[in-house]
Formats: C-alpha cells, structure tokens, sequence
C-alpha cells in the first residue's frame, strides 16, 4: 500500500525533523548540501555559479512573506524582489528550499542554499554571522488569539505579567527572541512548528496567543489579529548572504538600490500586502542594531 502525502505534511514531517526540503522542479530533486558541493567564498564566484545554475534561497513558506506556488515555484513578497534583482544580474533561475528560522543560517553556512530570503529580521546576533542586502520590507508584529480575544492579550507586557499566558512561537523566530529577551520564562514560550501549526496550537487550547508578523497571522483561519504590538521591535528583512560572498553582495545591492525605485518594486510589495513606502530611508545598520 503507497501512503499518498500531501506535500504539506512532507514539508512538516521534513521540518518537524529539523531537516530541510528541496523545492523548485519536483520533490525529487530534493538538494541539500550538493555533492562537491559549490565552494564557499568568492562574491564572483557566487555570481558566475548563480549565472550558471541558478540561485538557492531558504523560505519559510509563510505567505504573504514567502510562498511556495501549487506549481513547485517560490513566490512572496521576498523571492518576487529577489527574482527581479536576480534578473538584473543575468541570474534567470531562482529555487526555494523550504526550512525552519532556526536552521536557515546553520544551513546557508553549510552551503544547503546561496541565500536566505525568507523575512528573516534583521538583529545583532543574526547580523553577526551573515551579511545582509539593503532592507526591502519593514512590518509589524501581531498576537493571533481567539475571537474576541478572551485572554485580552494585547503587548509583550502582558506576557511578562501575567505568567499564566501561554505564547505560541516558531522555533528560533524573531518571536522567539522578542518574549526571552523580555523575560518571558521558557514555561510561557511554546513551540509551534510553522503558521499552520500555531493556528492549530490556537483552535486546541494548546496556547492563549500566537506571536508572528501581522500579515502572516493575517492568512490564517479562525484566528483574530491584535493591532500592532506597540512594545515589539521593528522588523525589518532583505536577502541575507555569506560574509564571504561580499562580491556578490556588492553587486546584488547595486541593483537592489535601482529596482527599489522602480514602480514594479512597489507593485510586487503591495501585490503582497506590504506598503513599499514604510522602508524608504531605513538602512541596514539601524535595523541591524536591534537587540537580539
Ligand atoms: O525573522 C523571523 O524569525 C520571523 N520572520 C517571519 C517572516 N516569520 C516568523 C519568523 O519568526
């Protein structure tokens, strides 16, 4: 007897064991880290390789920041911009590799993909360890909760005051960071594996509120979203790279820079849901400098 998978419950039994999936033709062409696989190291390198083969980036499958397509394509607000920059520099294949937050760094170290587009925000302790191009996306964070809000959970400091709230997170997520870095006890902090699993952490009583981007809890189901988190940090993301592909950096913010005043910048952010205007005059280095 074949077990007929969906291709959603592949990806949460590839995530749930921390491991990665392989998209862009078919699941068989599942790729971690390639045989001989690319040499770190070099931005000319990466470029000429890219130009040759196509670029590998980490998603998170999460609309509208990241979105894999029925077809097998990577969409969202981030690999839409990375694909048109991409074009620019004579680079036509891009391919998603869907992972978890937490393993998307470890993964683009390990050569797994050339780079991570998937609204991974910019933080010191992120910043320190890859190098990211200039910001594309500035968004909010939200609580998913129950119609109507029956817990009243609305800021980070009702979290910390009261220590029967429970609090739904993606593993090693921004989330994650904004609650430990407030104090939060870890009995308060609860993994959930993606978006679709904190919706269903929500339905079950299994959390009283669900920590993520507004507009992500925005797709979900039978979930009610709390305005903006006035005491959570600015998240801000653009693609991130290898320290030692510098050259490519170079070269890929060139072109950022030129397609962020183009009108189809702003048509594929606000296709997503994103409002282009908020990251005008917001640099790297200042989201950079948020704690975490
Ligand atoms: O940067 C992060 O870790 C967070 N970014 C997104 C788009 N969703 C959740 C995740 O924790």
């Amino acid at each position: 007897m074949t077990t007929d998978i969906s291709r959603r419950q592949l990806f949460r039994g590839a995530l749930a064991l921390g491991g990665v999936v392989a998209v862009g033709g078919s699941l068989a062409a599942c790729s971690t880290t390639e045989p001989g696989g690319p040499e770190a190291g070099g931005g000319g390198g990466l470029l000429d390789r890219a130009r040759a083969q196509g670029l590998r980036i980490a998603i998170g499958n999460e609309p509208p920041y990241t979105e894999l397509a029925a077809d097998g394509t990577v969409t969202g607000a981030e690999p839409d911009v990375v694909k048109a920059v991409c074009a620019r520099l004579g680079i036509d294949k891009v391919e998603g590799i869907v992972s978890g937050y937490d393993a998307m760094i470890p993964g683009l170290k390990a050569n797994r993909w050339d780079a991570i587009a998937a609204g991974l925000f910019m933080k010191k302790s992120r910043c320190a360890e890859v190098n990211y191009a200039a910001p594309v996306i500035v968004s909010t964070e939200s609580f998913g909760v129950k119609p109507g809000n029956p817990k009243n959970v609305l800021t980070i400091a009702d979290v910390t005051d009261r220590a029967e709230l429970r609090v739904g997170v993606v593993p090693g997520g921004f989330e994650q960071g904004i609650l430990e870095g407030a104090g939060v006890p870890a009995q308060q902090i609860v993994n959930v594996t993606d978006a679709r699993g904190g919706q269903d952490a929500l339905a079950a009583d299994r959390i009283d509120a669900f920590l993520l981007p507004t507009l992500s809890l925005r797709e979900l189901e039978g979930v009610e979203v709390t305005d903006p988190i006035p005491d959570a940090p600015k998240t801000g993301s653009s693609a991130a790279f290898r320290p030692d592909d510098a050259d490519f950096l170079e070269a890929y913010n060139t072109e950022l820079e030129a397609f962020k005043a183009t009108p189809e910048f702003d048509e594929i952010l606000e296709k997503w849901g994103f409002d282009p205007t908020v990251v005008d005059g917001v640099t790297t280095e200042e989201l950079c400098s948020v704690d975490g």
